[in-house]
């Protein structure tokens, strides 16, 4: 007997597999989502990177234009990076650190952010700029909306890796009421469209420890700035 190779079209592991039970991008606005998970078989390669970014610009604590020195560590990778100084928030080309240009993005940070926004249906997505926030048990992001960048049609995507946060996703006065979505390591929320201006912000951390984090919530947030 002769074995004929197998047709690709017809050879289906997965035609029968039941149909995924929860929609892939989870909606918490009308052009909001979560993608629980997301990023988890990424971090072989996004870990690494990481380190890479860290080495050469540290995280850092930076004081607001009200003289706050905020509880969260910053540091950026890509073109453009989000300081704040007592005279105001802005991005920079160069890590005012060092004062050299900040470290570029890497691909697998791009890919990832890519292939999230897809995900959620922002096709083209072009991310210039990645914020890397540092929490420490106790560190909290107070409500704020994210417009710094020159033009709001771009989405945001924001990764979250180690300890879990509860997320605050208000409304588009500081004063309205907030949705609080948990958010776990891996965790991917793209916001854009409509909701790309509402208020946002992250409750203290908790204690505890994440079993490859140790005792941190690391978030990254992709955004088109310049
Ligand atoms: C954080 N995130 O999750 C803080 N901003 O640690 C943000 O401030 C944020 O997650 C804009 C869009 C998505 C975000
Ligand atoms: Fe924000």
């Amino acid at each position: 007997m002769r074995y004929e190779p197998m047709n690709p079209q017809t050879f289906d592991l997965f035609a029968d597999a039941e149909p995924e039970q929860q929609p892939k991008c989870v909606q918490i606005g009308e052009q909001s989502c979560v993608l629980r998970g997301f990023a988890l078989p990424w971090l072989d390669r996004v870990l690494p990177a990481l380190e890479i970014v860290l080495a050469a610009a540290a995280f850092r604590q930076m004081v607001t234009p009200g003289g706050f020195t905020m509880s969260v560590a910053l540091s950026s990778c890509g073109t453009l990076g989000w300081t704040t100084d007592r005279s105001g928030y802005r991005y920079t080309r160069h890590d005012p650190q060092t004062g050299k240009p900040w470290p570029a993005m890497p691909e697998v940070f791009l890919q990832l952010a890519q292939a999230a926004a897809q995900e959620a249906g922002f096709m083209d997505f072009a991310p210039d700029s990645c914020l890397i926030n540092r929490y420490v048990p106790g560190s909290k992001m107070s409500l704020h909306q994210d417009k710094d960048e020159h033009d709001f049609a771009a989405p945001i995507v924001s990764i979250s890796l180690g300890l879990p946060a509860m997320f605050l996703f208000g409304g588009f006065e500081r004063s309205d009421k907030s949705q609080r979505i948990p958010l776990l390591h891996g965790d991917i929320v793209v916001w854009g469209g409509v909701d790309r201006l509402r208020y946002h912000g992250v409750l203290p951390i908790k204690d505890g420890t994440h079993p490859q984090l140790g005792e941190q919530r690391i978030n990254f947030t992709f955004r088109t700035a310049g």
